[in-house]
């Protein structure tokens, strides 16, 4: 049954592979699932068909046969649990790596997009200057945790799996702060994802929808 996902008919990033659809992308790849991309515009997004698979009228979603999804939380583990590669065969093993995605999307995730929202959304209010410092000091906590649990290793528990995907997916998102290399275990860490073959052909087909475009 073919896959169909939904991406930014123009990504506000030009292309820097932050919007979700990309760690969904990655996630078909390390699986090895081909899929097909319907785009959507802002305006789309918000009418009653896009709607109908996503209550909040946003991107990505998932569509295969009868079954839609969305919330790229969702959406990866139901990756993960149907094909091999993204989750180990141990009972426990596997509860760690889906922990692993909850952390990144509940407590690592937050903070982070609470700077984006400081930053972008908020930058010209008068409290502004004020409350940055904050928040970026409330990630610099998130990740000094983060960073000590990883160490020296690879990834965050044994085998790269779809734990690591959903955290080097939120720790992108920091790049451009700066922030992420004071942590030179966890800059380490999202260029090792960023190095593998099934991140780089997601970015590649993102890239070639809004190249040039932002
Ligand atoms: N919790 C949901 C999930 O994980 O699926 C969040 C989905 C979400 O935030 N979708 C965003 C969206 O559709 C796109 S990814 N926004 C449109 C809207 O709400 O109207 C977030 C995003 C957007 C842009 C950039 N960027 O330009 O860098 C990065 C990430």
């Amino acid at each position: 049954m073919a896959i169909i996902i939904t991406a930014f008919e123009r990504s506000p990033d030009g292309g820097k592979g932050l919007a979700r659809d990309t760690r969904v992308r990655w996630a078909l790849e390390e699986v090895g699932q081909p899929y097909e991309v319907r785009l959507v515009s802002f305006r789309a997004m918000k009418e009653p068909a896009h709607l109908g698979i996503h209550p909040f009228g946003q991107i990505p979603t998932y569509e295969e046969g009868d079954l839609a999804l969305f919330e790229t939380g969702a959406i990866v583990l139901h990756i993960a649990e149907r094909h091999v590669g993204l989750l180990p065969d141990d009972a426990n093993a596997r509860a760690r790596a889906i922990t692993w995605m909850f952390a990144a999307l509940n407590t690592v995730e937050p903070p982070i997009l609470e700077l984006v929202t400081a930053k972008f959304l908020e930058g010209d209010k008068p409290w502004s200057k004020k409350r940055l410092p904050l928040v970026q000091d409330r990630i610099r906590n998130r990740l000094g945790q983060l960073s000590a649990r990883l160490g020296d290793a690879d990834w965050l528990d044994g085998a790269f799996s779809a734990g690591d995907l959903m955290m080097v997916s939120v720790l992108l998102r920091l790049r451009s702060s700066g922030i992420l290399d004071e942590f030179p275990k966890l800059a380490g860490y999202v260029a090792r994802g960023e190095a593998r073959p099934a991140y780089k052909r997601a970015f590649a087909a993102q890239l070639a929808i809004n190249a040039g475009m932002s």
